[in-house]
């Protein structure tokens, strides 16, 4: 395969309400697509979900557009043997960036399996045609507003619900969710790395609520801190901002610093890198889940083909479209009984909608190739 055109769009979707974390308040998604065209007239859709501000990970919409069109797609068009499975390889004398390398893998997936009439949860070894899935729930203002908010999540059948925590907002939250709705809810936490050492018996407070996991309570690098956590809280503790890489989990697994993995393929350069991590933890017997950011559907139809793989045992951050969107640039993922169903046409099964890609529409840049 060859590249023939490449299109990098800039869309901007209003959420339909803000999304508050421990690193910032988000009252839009701005997001990234690559559109790819190669020599077999296919076009291949990948989508980057670096925010516009390196807050999460140190990566961001522009710098990760730079990249793409002065770093890596250079190195993919000049190659004549070009594949997805090679993408990686070849990109490798680019260091970092995974987000930007996994958008670019993606499209190039997309392309290819396009081409081939298979479709992503194929070709990752999907063995389910619909997932259950969960709900991330920011920090809110009250209590009364959390209570509300999570009473609609599980109204319109959640299969779990994630709630957002930092200091001053944690045990508080946990308890008034438990004491409303009960301990048959599949509830967890994420702190988006917001504690330190010193907070180490706080967070134990936790294991009185039964949860399923705790999420990065500490620094990307801290892995020591998150081993000293696990050594004394019953509550599994999970990694998400830590693992860039299949290498990252092995070494976070034997430090026991987490005992479940959150897998997002733009945190680790793309989906042949997340399959590569559900397999060693499968191996391991690690539960991991697939994470979200707050994707358009073109991520979340490729996030729900990679949470349709054996490993995948926990539900996953991927929302129906309207929990972020009013309106998606794709057909919109509708709940089914807690679940959504594993997109089944050829590569990620889903392009985005004329008019929709038209409504959230910032930019278009065509990128100049060789
Ligand atoms: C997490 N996601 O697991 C992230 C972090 C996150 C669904 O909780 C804009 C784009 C805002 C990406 C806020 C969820 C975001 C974002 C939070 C990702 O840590
Ligand atoms: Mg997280």
């Amino acid at each position: 395969m060859k590249i023939e055109q490449v299109a990098l769009h800039e869309v901007a979707l209003p959420l339909v309400s803000p999304f508050r974390t421990s690193v910032g308040v988000q009252e839009h998604r701005v997001a990234l697509l690559v559109e790819l065209r190669t020599d077999d007239g296919v076009t291949g859709w990948g989508e980057c979900v670096a925010e516009e501000d390196p807050s999460y990970a140190s990566e961001y919409l522009s710098g990760a557009r730079e990249v793409i069109r002065r770093f890596l797609l250079p190195v993919l068009t000049a190659d004549p043997r070009l594949s997805a499975a090679r993408a990686a390889e070849l990109m490798k004398p680019v260091r970092g960036h995974r987000m930007a390398k996994a958008a670019v893998e993606m499209a190039l997936l997309d392309a290819e399996l396009r081409r081939a009439g298979i479709s992503l949860a194929e070709h990752l070894g999907a063995v389910r045609e619909s997932v259950p899935v969960g709900v991330s729930v920011g920090i809110m203002d009250s209590l009364d507003e959390l209570i509300t908010a999570v009473d609609g999540y599980l109204g319109a059948g959640y299969a779990r619900i994630k709630l957002k925590i930092e200091p001053g907002w944690d045990l508080e939250p946990v308890a008034a969710v438990r004491e409303t709705f009960g301990s048959a809810v599949a509830l967890q936490v994420d702190a988006n790395t917001a504690y330190s050492p010193v907070d180490l018996a706080h967070l134990r407070k936790l294991d009185a609520f039964g949860l399923t996991l705790i999420e990065q309570p500490f620094a990307p690098d801290d892995l020591e801190t998150h081993a000293r956590l696990a050594a004394r809280i019953d509550t599994p503790v999970c990694l998400d901002e830590s693992i860039t890489s299949a290498r990252d989990a092995v070494t976070a697994l034997r430090q026991g610093a987490c005992s479940i993995v959150n897998v997002k393929p733009g945190r680790v350069g793309g989906y042949l890198e997340a399959r590569r991590i559900h397999d060693l933890c499968q191996a391991a017997g690690v539960p991991v889940w697939c994470g979200g950011m707050l994707e358009t559907g073109l991520g979340r139809a490729a996030n729900l083909a990679l949470a349709a793989l054996p490993g995948f045992t926990l539900p996953g951050d991927i929302s129906a479209s309207a929990r972020y969107f009013h309106r998606d640039i794709t057909d919109p993922f509708v709940l089914e009984g807690g679940r959504l169903r594993v997109p089944s046409g050829p590569g990620i099964g889903i392009a985005p909608d004329a008019a929709g890609l038209a409504a959230a529409l910032v930019t278009t840049d065509l990128v100049p190739l060789g």
